[in-house]
């Protein structure tokens, strides 16, 4: 059962958090605790708190009140912790078996108490040690369909939406990915980050102003298409997998966006652990690519049959409408994640630790040129398959 309490602020340790596990008589006070801070992310603290004697853990995720990726310098509000618990029990609503289970909360401590998940690996991690995870798409693709929605204007009564998009305003969060994603990549800005090599690309796209402009158009559909409530970080490092289980982790970006931004960043991410594989090893990411679009669009399509509010689904081709738009969006916040996680700040181990530094320069210029290609032409792309085909041409320019 999940509680939610206050208690005031203080930054854990792993005696405090091991005690507060304790005391919140998740284990009792004779158990042999271990507890080891693991977080690897870029934002929080995470605590595995085990006992021995039971062989039971669970993980106590903490926001500190800066972003942890560059210090105490970049302030950060702690209501992320209140915004990652409430859209965790929302979707759990709709896809209990694909999030962690939430024990206990606490907005004041900006606590978070988990489901361990270490029998599970990052998919990122996985992915990059060459595990290809058969159900992963098809898992995600039934999260996103369910959670994008039943939390969207098609599903809720307007009243309750807007009580949903006031509870889940991040301001904060969005600003980092309008930031990010959408802005500092296109511009010389001190937040980038990217080897000397890159140079030139990277002044070419600051120099292309048909892209920046497309840039700026999907920053402002992401800041002001309140469709839905989205995860907001999807990426690979936001997913536990295993040969038959699918966990989503980490919504403390979710707010009110498009429904095709998570999506698009889930896409962005297989592909740039295509890159980082070698062709004959780039199947099963093509195929997550198909897979997750196409349960997805089926999962959301037999949610709309069965849920839509009357007045959307009278209307002739609106679900088919949607579903165009949504993939037109897709590929273009696609673009600019692999983008961001190219030459922004936040990189990924996909490319970062391609050897030699030869190839390594090389898959990056291709993360860009196909970014920039899936931004541009967004609109001539309808399937997966298209997008599949534009990335593969990429690769053989
Ligand atoms: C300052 S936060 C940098 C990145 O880490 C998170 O996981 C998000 O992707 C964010 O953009
Ligand atoms: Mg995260």
């Amino acid at each position: 059962m999940t509680v939610t309490k206050t208690a005031s602020y203080e930054i854990l340790t792993e005696s405090s958090a091991a005690a507060l596990a304790v005391r919140l008589g998740l284990f009792s006070s004779s158990s042999t605790l271990t507890c080891r801070e693991i977080g690897d992310g870029n934002l929080n603290l995470v605590f595995h708190v085990y006992d021995q004697g039971q062989q039971k853990g669970l993980i106590i995720k903490q926001a500190v009140p800066y972003a942890k990726v560059v210090g105490e310098s970049w302030p950060l509000s702690l209501d992320r912790a209140r915004i990652e618990s409430s859209a965790l029990i929302r979707q759990a609503e709709h896809a209990p078996h694909l999030v962690p289970k939430v024990y206990y909360s606490d907005t004041e401590l900006a606590v978070t108490v988990l489901e361990d998940l270490s029998r599970l690996q990052i998919a990122r991690k996985g992915l990059l040690e060459g595990n290809d995870y058969p159900h992963l798409s098809e898992d995600i693709g039934e999260f996103l369909g369910k959670t994008l929605f039943y939390s969207s204007d098609y599903a809720l009564d307007p009243k309750i939406k807007e009580r949903l998009v006031k509870q889940f305003t991040n301001p904060d969060l969005c600003d980092i990915t309008g930031n990010l994603v959408f802005t500092d990549p296109f511009f010389d800005h001190e937040t980038n980050d990217f080897e000397e090599e890159l140079r030139d690309e990277a002044e070419k796209m600051w120099s292309n102003e048909a892209l920046k402009l497309e840039a700026k158009k999907l920053k402002k559909q992401f800041s002001t298409s309140a469709e839905t409530l989205i995860h907001g970080d999807l990426h690979t490092g936001s997913i536990f997998a295993g040969e038959n289980e699918t966990k989503v982790i980490d919504p403390e970006f979710a707010f009110f966006g498009p429904i095709g931004f998570d999506i698009g960043q889930f896409i962005a991410n297989l592909l740039l652990n295509a890159l980082a594989r070698e062709e004959n090893r780039r199947a099963p990411l093509y195929s997550h690519v198909e897979t997750v679009w196409n349960t997805f669009s089926r999962t959301f399509s037999e949610a709309w049959e069965k849920d839509c509010l009357d007045y959307y689904k009278s209307t002739p081709g609106e679900l088919e409408a949607v579903l165009k738009k949504t993939f037109e969006d897709a590929a273009g916040f696609a673009g600019c994640e692999m983008i961001r996680r190219t030459i922004g700040l936040a990189h990924v181990a996909d490319l970062d630790a391609i050897v030699p530094f030869e190839r390594r320069i090389s898959q990056k210029k291709l993360a860009l040129n196909i970014g920039a290609e899936l931004i541009e032409k967004r609109s001539d792309f309808r399937t997966p398959k298209d997008i599949i085909e534009a990335f593969q041409n990429q690769l053989k320019e």
